[in-house]
């Protein structure tokens, strides 16, 4: 078998094609994302637990997450991995009393050392009449918090989350768990006619927009299923986030070199001129 792979490799020799690829003999894709090697699905696919992770195939489309299950894995690149936003939200009704609502939203990497939640995300409220907390801690301490205020639907900028109907906050970096709380100034019975919902989450910056009045009034259905479908959280990956490239053994391979991350860590990366998959012999090509 592995004379046949040799053989295969002098053959046909590795191209572009080949890069961003799955270790031989292992799945390559789960629905229509792409799993690179050091990521992979099932024994002996992946570089060591942290990269282990399941397709669960009995859900349309397919579900990729990490060994639990709990957290979707929508895209992997050689930097990032971007997963599926968890929503908090409250609805009240016109006399102010909470009629649906889920104010809590969390998410854990702690299990999957190497993890980390991207500067790139903003903490994200809206509503007109509401505030989130966000505690980076199991103690729940909090750091910070964020409120969307309004008196008027019209005064609602578009595009523009000023805190006039949305406000957003950057996150520390190096986060691997947080818990955010949603709750309500007064109880929404003053801006009630035009916001009848509030939301909190953690979301990349560049993929949300807020679009102003149409996005405090909508149905909270269509909205939450427009965050968690098209506006992801990004998290940033290392190989060993106790390691470092003094005391990296061959997990870079050929023409490839590792490099430092700040923060913990390391990765490996093509040697300028090369492409392909570092983590995966023979390593990058000319
Ligand atoms: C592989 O590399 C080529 C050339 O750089 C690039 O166009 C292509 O998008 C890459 N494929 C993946 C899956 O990243
Ligand atoms: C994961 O793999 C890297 C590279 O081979 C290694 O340095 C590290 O010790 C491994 N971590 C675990 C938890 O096995
Ligand atoms: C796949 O997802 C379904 C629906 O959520 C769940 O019932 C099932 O246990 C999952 N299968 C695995 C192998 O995780
Ligand atoms: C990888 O994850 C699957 C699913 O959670 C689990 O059954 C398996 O034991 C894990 N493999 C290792 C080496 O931990
Ligand atoms: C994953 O992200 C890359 C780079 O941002 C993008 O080119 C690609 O289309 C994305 N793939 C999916 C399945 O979203
Ligand atoms: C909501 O606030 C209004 C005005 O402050 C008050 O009259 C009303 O009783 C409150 N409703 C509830 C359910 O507390
Ligand atoms: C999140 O915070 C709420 C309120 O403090 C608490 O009830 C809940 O248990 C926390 N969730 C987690 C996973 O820590
Ligand atoms: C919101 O939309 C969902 C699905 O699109 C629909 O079932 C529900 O009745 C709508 N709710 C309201 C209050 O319009
Ligand atoms: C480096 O790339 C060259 C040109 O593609 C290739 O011939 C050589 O085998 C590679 N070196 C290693 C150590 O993989
Ligand atoms: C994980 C991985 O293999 N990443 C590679 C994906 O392809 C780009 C472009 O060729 C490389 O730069 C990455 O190293």
């Amino acid at each position: 078998m592995l004379l046949h792979l040799i053989l295969f490799v002098f053959t046909f020799p590795l191209t572009r094609a080949m890069n961003n690829t799955s270790k031989p003999g292992c799945p390559t894709k789960c629905g229509d994302v792409t799993v690179p090697y050091p990521f992979g699905i099932g024994a002996d696919c992946f570089l060591n637990i942290s990269f282990n992770l399941t397709c669960n195939t009995s859900i349309e489309p397919p579900k990729l997450s990490f060994g639990d299950g709990s957290i979707r894995i929508n895209n992997i690149s050689d930097l990032e991995l971007r997963i599926s936003t968890i929503v908090s939200y409250n609805c009240y009704d016109q006399s102010g009393t909470l009629v649906e609502g889920y104010p809590y939203a969390w998410t854990r990497l702690g299990s999957q050392s190497g993890f980390t939640f991207s500067e790139k995300n903003m903490f994200t409220v809206i509503g007109c009449d509401d505030f989130a907390l966000i505690a980076r801690t199991e103690e729940d301490d909090f750091t910070s918090g964020c409120f969307g205020l309004c008196s008027k639907a019209p005064n609602v900028p578009y595009g523009q989350c000023s805190g006039i109907g949305c406000c957003q906050i950057s996150i520390p970096k190096g986060l691997s768990f947080y818990n955010s709380t949603l709750g309500t100034l007064q109880n929404h019975s003053d801006v009630w006619s035009f916001n009848k919902c509030s939301y909190g989450f953690l979301v990349e910056e560049n993929s949300f927009k807020f679009k102003g009045a149409s996005d405090l009034s909508t149905n909270y259905s269509d909205f939450l299923e427009k965050i968690r479908s098209t506006m992801p959280i990004v998290l940033d990956w290392v190989i060993e986030p106790e390691g470092n490239c003094n005391i990296e053994v061959n997990t870079c391979k050929g023409n490839s070199s590792c490099y430092d991350v700040e923060g913990g860590g390391y990765r490996c990366q093509c040697h300028r001129g090369y492409e392909g998959n570092p983590y995966l012999d023979p390593g990058c090509q000319g």
